[in-house]
């Protein structure tokens, strides 16, 4: 045994997908000393690209089974600085990768803190051509099970400080839901996940969205999204349909790893919610509301498929008082989170539910649909304590009216010339699928 105390060295990782770069990371660090790994939390890592693939149990029981590894401790941020200012490591090491791109900043808080106890960085060449996101990208090629796809919405809820949910109606958009990253503010921004929209469902089909398009249709369509994505669904079920039929649409949906379904609480023949008359629409009891939630609870197999329960007491203009009685009752009756809509076109009716239900100790997750108030900011609604934002309908109403003047220009034109610099090149389209 040496007289000198080993040297600690700090490692950072996700260690999702482990590979040669890492064990070339983890082989210097042990060469130097006791290696700690801060491992990164789901908060930490959904802060700045996809959740990991396996859960934090599972990453840190490979990690602590590592012969270059003594130790393992969560990074429940990006930012190194808090746990380094704790463990105070005589060295960190990194590959030099993180010397361009996103991580950039985080390399020189870093570097700056390290200087207060004289540690350094260490940066080992970037094993070339292999990278987790890459190795990552080729499995997400592969697919996903039904389970791993279902139960990824509740773990985005707690990792990520908001889910955001955009409205696909086919495989096409269930892509750009997929694949869409932009970079923003040294921020990475994907949506998390996709909504499957009756009222878009219903238009594609060239039909009013009010049920005629069946469910057994609705999932069949579903199908193909499944077939391209890996990210969770939220599916909007209307009202559920009649308590007797209820468990077959839960066992469908949750069969094919569908996150979460939203039941409303309207009755009769159903009209969108965002039609401005709504004559003739009527709201369910509390008790029978409450029957369908229990049916559907009582139906689903995991916990992890969630029943969120949609209260429509604002878009038949009643009380804050009586959207707070229901949110109360549904969440007592087992609803996993709470949609509040509203169609006026500010988001003060629903700030104030939030503002009420928060305190309640029937609180749950509260989700926003915010169609008409949609000059509001996440930030807001974050603030309001939202916890799932659905951009509802935004697919579909930017395809329809681009195809649309593309066929005029086609008819006014008698050429489709003239229409080429609206529209996608052949090539683009024959290569965004590949
Ligand atoms: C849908 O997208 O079908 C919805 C949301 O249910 S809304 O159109 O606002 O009713
Ligand atoms: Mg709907």
């Amino acid at each position: 045994m040496s007289k000198y105390k080993k040297k600690i060295v700090y490692v950072g990782l996700s260690a999702d997908i482990l590979h040669e770069g890492h064990i070339n990371i983890l082989k210097t660090a042990h060469h130097l000393g006791d290696v700690t790994v801060g491992l990164l939390t789901d908060q930490a890592i959904a802060s700045y690209k996809k959740i990991p693939h396996l859960s934090y149990k599972q990453r840190e029981i490979v990690l602590k089974n590592m012969k270059f590894v003594k130790k393992v401790i969560p990074q429940d941020t990006l930012d190194y600085r808090p746990n380094l200012n704790q463990v105070k490591p005589h060295y960190v090491v990194h590959g030099d990768d993180w010397k361009t791109g996103i991580q950039k900043k985080t390399r020189a808080q870093v570097i700056k803190v390290l200087k207060k106890w004289k540690g350094r960085l260490i940066e080992p060449k970037y094993t070339k051509n292999i990278s987790s996101t890459q190795i990552k990208q080729n499995i997400l090629k592969v697919g996903t099970s039904p389970d791993k796809r279902k139960s990824k919405l509740r773990r985005i809820m707690e990792a990520k400080e908001v889910v955001r949910i955009l409205e696909s109606h086919s495989a096409l958009t269930g892509l750009i839901v997929e694949d869409l990253r932009v970079i923003k503010d040294q921020k990475y921004l994907e949506f998390d996940g996709m909504w499957s929209s009756s009222l878009t469902d219903s238009a594609l089909r060239g039909k009013p969205d009010n049920q005629s398009v069946d469910y057994s249709t609705r999932i069949l369509g579903l199908n193909e999204i499944l077939e391209v994505t890996t990210k969770p669904i939220i599916f909007d079920a209307d009202n559920g349909g009649r308590l007797e039929h209820l468990p077959y649409m839960i066992k469908s949906l949750e069969r094919s790893g569908v996150s979460a379904v939203i039941i409303e609480d309207k009755i009769g023949l159903k009209k969108n919610s965002l039609f401005k008359n709504q004559d003739g629409a009527k709201q369910d009891t509390i008790k029978s509301f409450c029957q369908k939630i229990i049916k559907a609870k009582d139906t689903k197999i995991s916990d992890d498929f969630l029943i969120i329960a949609r209260i429509e007491s604002f878009i038949l203009g009643k009380s804050l008082d009586d959207a707070m009685k229901r949110a109360e009752a549904y969440s007592k009756a087992g609803a996993d989170a709470i949609l509040i809509h509203s169609k006026d076109n500010t988001p003060s009716k629903v700030f104030a539910f939030a503002k009420k239900f928060t305190k309640s100790k029937y609180f749950k997750p509260m989700v926003a649909v915010p169609s008409s108030y949609s000059k509001t900011y996440e930030k807001d609604l974050i603030k309001n304590g939202f916890k799932i934002i659905i951009y509802a309908n935004h697919m579909m109403r930017a395809s329809y009216p681009a195809m649309l003047d593309v066929a005029k220009s086609i008819l006014i034109n008698k050429r489709s010339f003239n229409a080429e610099k609206k529209i996608s090149s052949i090539k683009e389209i024959i290569n965004l699928i590949k």
